[in-house]
């Protein structure tokens, strides 16, 4: 986690005039006590730096800085050390006692932050002692600065702050990985197995294919496309080996035996789930279905509302996996689009489909949710490779070339 530069990591900078509980925050944030908390006003002096891993979003800089109402010389040089503080930060965390009214230094700080096209997220805290009055909540509307009310004691409200914060990152900061040209060698070729069988769509590709063929061609790699039926054949046809082998996750069974272990192989779902998730969390996820037992309860989720193709992996094949793997009955249940356990469907385990027609941050934000309600997510290939006992050398490729980047 320590190996991600500072440069490289989201700068989250947290504001307000002091004794507001700017430090007890961040360690409710960072769940450690990370700052000095005091009751006696002006106790952070310097910019307090801490880094870690917001997952799903990824490595951000803490920032807590000294209050904005400093008095005397010596605050006048802390408010100027805050000040600089404005210039490094992506997203401007304004803190406040709840019932306290706008005043003229947060308006400041709100000027600061638009001046720099930096996002603002607004915390009304101290909410166990004061409620806000409804016209802070006015203003802040018609400022449209999004607010969380917390009580940075008990962490009421935090999870709240993390789902604001995770709609409030800039777009750059989400830009996915590739899909597979980091996996291999310049100039290499890869083949990618794609089954034409009934669930095909008629005379195209899926989406996900027609992406990898496109990544690698704007690499200048090159690839072979065939069917799992024709894959033999042509891998003893290709020398040197393909420096990959990515196949459709339904056809990994017979793709694997027919694959040299010598040769990295992956599926489309995997990578998908690189690039537009985090992996981390969703090899996690798929790795708990060995806790499932008969009567668990399992969401399968689409992004898409109407997908004939998913339909079939998402309502049969993949139900039929697990059974067969708990030795026993499931309960199921199934959303598709923006629907996702509204209905407080208290599940085991969340499986998602690739996500494919969706943007990093929208699937980022299903993770934040699952996370929060401490229900593991993972999608239809990790869940189908788990449960077929070949995950770990479908994630093999991945994992090396991440320990290789890390040397
Ligand atoms: N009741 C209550 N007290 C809080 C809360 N957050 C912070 N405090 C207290 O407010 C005081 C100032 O907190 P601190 O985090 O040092 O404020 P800072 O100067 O803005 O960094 C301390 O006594 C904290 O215990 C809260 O949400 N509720
Ligand atoms: S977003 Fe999901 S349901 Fe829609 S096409 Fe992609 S994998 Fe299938
Ligand atoms: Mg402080």
């Amino acid at each position: 986690m320590q190996t991600t530069p500072k440069g490289f990591r989201l700068h989250l900078g947290i504001f307000g005039r002091r004794n507001v509980g700017k430090s007890s925050l961040l360690n409710a944030l960072t769940h450690q006590a990370t700052s000095i908390v005091s009751e006696t006003a002006g106790t952070t002096t310097d910019p307090v730096e801490k880094p870690m891993e917001l997952l799903p979003i990824g490595p951000v800089l803490w920032i807590d800085t000294a209050g904005v109402d400093d008095e005397g010389a010596l605050g006048e040089l802390r408010i100027q050390k805050t000040k600089s503080v404005l210039d490094r930060t992506e997203i401007g965390i304004i803190v406040s006692n709840a019932d306290a009214p706008i005043t003229r230094f947060e308006l400041d700080l709100i000027v600061a932050f638009r001046n720099r096209s930096v996002p603002v997220i607004y915390v009304l805290n101290k909410i166990d002692v004061a409620q806000p009055c409804p016209e802070t909540l006015d203003e802040l509307e018609s400022l449209k600065i999004p607010y969380v009310k917390t009580d940075a004691i008990t962490g009421r409200g935090i999870v709240e702050l993390h789902e604001v914060l995770l709609r409030s990152v800039p777009d750059d900061f989400l830009v996915p990985p590739p899909i597979l040209v980091d996996l291999v060698p310049p100039e290499s070729m890869v083949v990618l197995v794609v089954p034409v069988d009934k669930e095909a769509p008629k005379g195209r590709l899926i989406l996900p294919q027609v992406q990898a063929i496109r990544e690698v061609l704007d690499a200048h790699l090159s690839c072979v496309v065939v069917q799992d039926t024709q894959l033999a054949d042509v891998l003893q046809r290709i020398s040197p080996p393909p420096a990959l082998v990515v196949t459709d996750s339904q056809a990994f069974v017979k793709v694997s035996a027919d694959v040299p272990q010598s040769i990295p192989l992956t599926s489309f779902s995997i990578l998908f789930a690189r690039q537009k998730a985090d992996l981390g969390i969703m090899i996690e996820g798929a790795k708990t279905i060995k806790n499932l037992k008969a009567g668990s309860r399992v969401l399968i989720a689409e992004s898409c509302t109407h997908h004939p193709i998913e339909e079939d992996i998402g309502t049969i094949k993949i139900p039929k996996l697990l059974r067969q793997f708990v030795g026993g009955e499931l309960e199921f249940k199934h959303v598709r689009g923006h629907e996702f356990l509204t209905d407080n469907f208290n599940c085991d385990l969340v499986i998602h489909c690739g996500a494919c027609m969706w943007n990093r941050r929208e699937m980022l934000s299903r993770i934040m949710y699952c996370q929060n309600a401490n229900i593991p997510i993972t999608n239809y290939g990790l869940a189908i490779a788990y449960t077929l006992g070949i995950l770990d050398r479908a994630i093999k490729p991945i994992l090396d070339a991440q320990k290789l980047r890390s040397l």
